[in-house]
């Protein structure tokens, strides 16, 4: 198998820590691709451009880093990253789909930081700013409730991989003022050793 990713994707490092907490690591080849360019070598082999992108050894692509956490679950007999029969009442669901979302919130808020201050569109910025900040703050409520605990998962690492692209890549956003269970929660993460090997360069 072959996974074309970016250092600093937030989405292709999902599939990154799923791939070593699953042992599959290994059986993976690497490939770095530049985003943003005409030239990238990504964009003969997924013409959407994006990261994460895993090409299967029958040459089957995979794209989504959601959907290819459902393809890695069928690829090793640990617990599964999603349990998709219910027998967790369905947690891992419900909290990756807010980790998702703040993921999503994250980088829709950051891409519209980007273009020159004249350009920018402050009521967009606005309600960008909002989600994230209610989500985090929902989020600090949920991990000092004891939510995201337990062995590693999908939701935990969707949302580890979400924190942890803050502070490298979104300097603006100081998400741990008045968070700190969310502040000590991302740092137990940060600090095992999947998410060690997949840290993001900062900007
Ligand atoms: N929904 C996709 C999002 C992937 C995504 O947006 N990846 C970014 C990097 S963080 C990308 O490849 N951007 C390049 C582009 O949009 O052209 C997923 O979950 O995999």
């Amino acid at each position: 198998m072959q996974l074309y990713y970016a250092a600093r994707s937030p989405f292709a490092r999902i599939v990154r820590v799923a791939l070593i907490e699953t042992g599959l690591d290994a059986i993976v080849q690497k490939q770095e691709v530049a985003l943003y360019s005409l030239e990238s070598t990504l964009l003969p082999v997924n013409p959407v451009g994006r990261v994460p992108t895993l090409i299967l050894d029958d040459g089957t692509r995979l794209t989504e880093s959601q959907l290819i956490l459902n393809y890695i679950d069928t690829r090793h007999s640990g617990p599964k990253l999603l349990p998709r029969d219910g027998s967790d009442n369905w947690r891992t669901l419900s909290e990756l789909g807010i980790a998702a979302g703040l993921l999503d919130g994250i980088v829709a808020w950051s891409r519209l930081t980007r273009p020159p201050e004249n350009e920018r569109s402050p009521r967009v910025i606005a309600w960008e700013t909002a989600r994230v900040n209610r989500v985090a703050d929902e989020l600090e409520t949920a991990v000092a409730d004891g939510g995201y605990s337990g062995p590693i998962n999908a939701a935990r690492i969707t949302l580890g991989c979400a924190l942890g692209w803050i502070e490298p890549c979104m300097k603006l956003w100081k998400f741990r003022e008045s968070r700190p269970a969310l502040s000590a929660w991302s740092d137990a993460i940060t600090a095992t050793p999947s998410f060690q090997a997949t840290l993001p360069p900062p900007l």
